[in-house]
């Protein structure tokens, strides 16, 4: 008995260690491209998530050290975009929301770019499956398990090099202020687009998210069996919203109408669950922050440790994964 306890505790820690990723891996229609970090940027965090006042930082942009990748991948509208895990990692074991932003290469040369310019959001992933409170805390997300953060090029992005930065944030901890968030970026350039209009609204990475942002203190340790946040900016008009709020659409992937007519207001759309759309009446000029609107702060934080939630961080730091 002793043996089998000592077992199950092995492969628990094994199980949340592998839990924590980061990506390196580019699929194009769910074929991978080049090697580790041929189209993904490296940079120096490893599989460590970025928690707290950390997503104010510079390195937030595309990763602690991010460098320069060797090549830029070459996709059309309508291609499935992937970022694959690293280090061996094979799915996502967090619950929370993937989101992909991209921003223009000012120079036209992604390699060159520093990602300072603005951002704007090409997919946004909620749940995919309704349940209850507990699904909440894991597969009721629609990447739960999934390898990669992944999505469609939509048509309404202009031609053009581009980084494009795909997240994974982990809401375990979020009651807590311990959100925890996977990301990278990498070099892609669009082509054989008709888009020519530059899609809003944007926002500016780091800048993307506040430390008190609703989205990213939500608790899934109480009776919630939906998310109703959207993280940070809407997504454009064009891009993809997968699942919804409550996950009773399924494993869908809708064309999100966006924030068309109403400029780039920053609002926070806090409304998912009646469409996967634009942000009510939202006509602000653009604003490199998202600080306006309806945004709350921290509105499910208290629940929390009334629902006997466990610590925020992950304790599966000390197996040790190579990163050579
Ligand atoms: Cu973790």
């Amino acid at each position: 008995m002793k043996t089998t306890a000592t077992l199950s505790a092995l492969i628990g820690l094994a199980s949340l260690t592998s839990a924590h990723y980061t990506f390196d891996k580019l699929l194009v229609n769910d074929v991978k491209q080049g090697g580790d970090n041929t189209y993904i940027r490296k940079h120096t965090r490893g599989y460590m998530p970025t928690k707290g006042t950390e997503i104010l930082a510079k390195d937030f942009t595309c990763n602690t050290n991010a460098q320069a990748a060797p090549q830029v991948m070459t996709v059309k509208p309508g291609d499935k975009i992937g970022f694959q895990q690293a280090f061996g990692a094979n799915g996502i074991e967090h619950p929370g929301p993937t989101q992909v932003y991209m921003t223009l290469a000012k120079n036209g040369d992604s390699k060159k770019e520093d990602g300072s310019g603005d951002w704007f959001k090409v997919a946004q992933s909620l749940i995919c499956k309704a349940g209850n409170a507990e699904s909440l805390r894991n597969d009721a997300w629609c990447s739960w398990k999934e390898n990669n953060v992944n999505f469609v090029m939509p048509e309404s992005v202009p031609d053009g090099e581009y980084l494009v930065r795909a997240e994974h944030i982990a809401l375990h901890g979020a009651h807590a202020g311990a959100a925890e968030f996977y990301y990278a970026c990498a070099q892609i350039k669009v082509q054989g687009s008709k888009a020519t209009a530059a899609p809003g609204p944007t926002t500016k990475i780091p800048g993307v998210y506040a430390v008190k942002d609703k989205a990213i203190n939500f608790s899934l340790w109480g009776s919630s069996t939906s998310y109703p946040e959207i993280p940070g900016i809407p997504v454009i008009a064009g891009g993809e919203m997968r699942g919804s709020a409550d996950g009773k659409s399924g494993d869908k992937r809708v064309a999100a109408a966006g924030a068309s007519g109403s400029s780039s207001a920053p609002a926070t759309n806090n409304n998912a669950a009646a469409a996967p759309a634009a942000p009510s009446g939202g006509n602000a000029a653009p604003a490199p922050s998202n600080n306006g609107g309806n945004k709350g702060f921290g509105g499910n934080t208290s629940a929390a440790a009334a629902a006997g939630a466990p610590a925020s961080s992950c304790k599966a730091r000390r197996v040790k994964r190579s990163q050579s």
